[in-house]
């Protein structure tokens, strides 16, 4: 059985570090997303076509959140992608220190994660996005954020005293074509860094999350947002919050999904 003694890879082992385009690494990744990554057919029924197909994958394992910037940067001097799996947040904070300033952030996620501290801490997953603001020191300009449903008024008030442009969940339900030809818009050609949180998908599609949220984004909309941007020059992503329910990999089956389309249409 794939993964049942808890080695499982991200995707394959077939490629070497050398050999890949794509660097994957977990920061205290869930098991279960590795072996759900060996399960889920990369061959597209509706495309007709493999979304890795011009994606050689090779995960480097775990890293600890301190080396999070100093491993993405490695990846990205090497000229490939990296591609991050985490338990919390908070990683996307490390991540983008290692960009190069200006890089454009697209962030899917139900909450704004803009709580100026949160249980004693200013760094914690509810928090990474405003610490962002502060050290781009562009006031937002260069985030969108998109599904938002979930946050208290003093986050609603930050969030309209940036530059930040956000869509809630709601937005998209709504208009889904609008926000999509705003991202196109936003990150146009340009450099930019995906960051997604599992629990932007409505929790019928995506319950094992910790803070699931009702009415959030179905998985066409999500697949419309990502063609949306498929001008842009993807540089670095994640794919975070993952909570495992016992017996159920459907929320894991969702999130290699997602990775997978999205190094179908930004990788190669
Ligand atoms: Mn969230």
């Amino acid at each position: 059985m794939p993964g049942s003694n808890g080695g499982a890879k991200f995707v394959t082992d077939f490629f070497s570090e050398a050999d890949a385009n794509v660097v994957a690494f977990g920061v205290e990744c869930p098991p279960s997303l590795r072996e759900a990554s060996q399960l889920v057919e990369p061959f597209d029924f509706t495309d007709r076509r493999n979304w890795l197909e011009n994606a050689r994958v090779f995960d480097a394992g775990e890293v600890k959140m301190d080396a999070v910037e100093k491993k993405t940067k490695e990846i990205l001097a090497e000229k490939k992608l990296p591609l991050i799996l985490a338990k919390e947040h908070t990683i996307t904070l490390h991540a983008m220190n290692a960009m190069p300033a200006g890089t454009k952030l697209v962030v899917f996620d139900a909450h704004a994660d803009v709580k100026d501290e949160y249980e004693g801490s200013r760094f914690s997953h509810a928090c990474w996005l405003r610490r962002w603001c502060e050290v781009a020191g562009d006031n937002g300009a260069n985030v969108a954020l998109v599904g938002v449903r979930s946050g208290d008024e003093e986050e609603l008030e930050f969030l309209k005293s940036t530059d930040m442009k956000f869509f809630t969940a709601d937005d998209v339900r709504r208009d889904a074509d609008a926000v999509a030809n705003w991202l196109a818009e936003f990150v146009g050609d340009d450099a930019f860094y995906l960051s997604l949180d599992m629990d932007v998908f409505d929790p019928s599609i995506a319950p094992a999350v910790k803070y699931p949220e009702p009415n959030g984004i179905s998985w066409d909309a999500f697949l419309e947002m990502l063609h949306a941007l498929e001008e842009g020059g993807l540089i670095g992503m994640d794919c975070n919050e993952i909570r495992p329910i016992a017996g159920s990999m459907v929320t894991e089956f969702v999130a290699v999904k997602s990775v997978f389309r999205i190094l179908d249409v930004f990788v190669g």
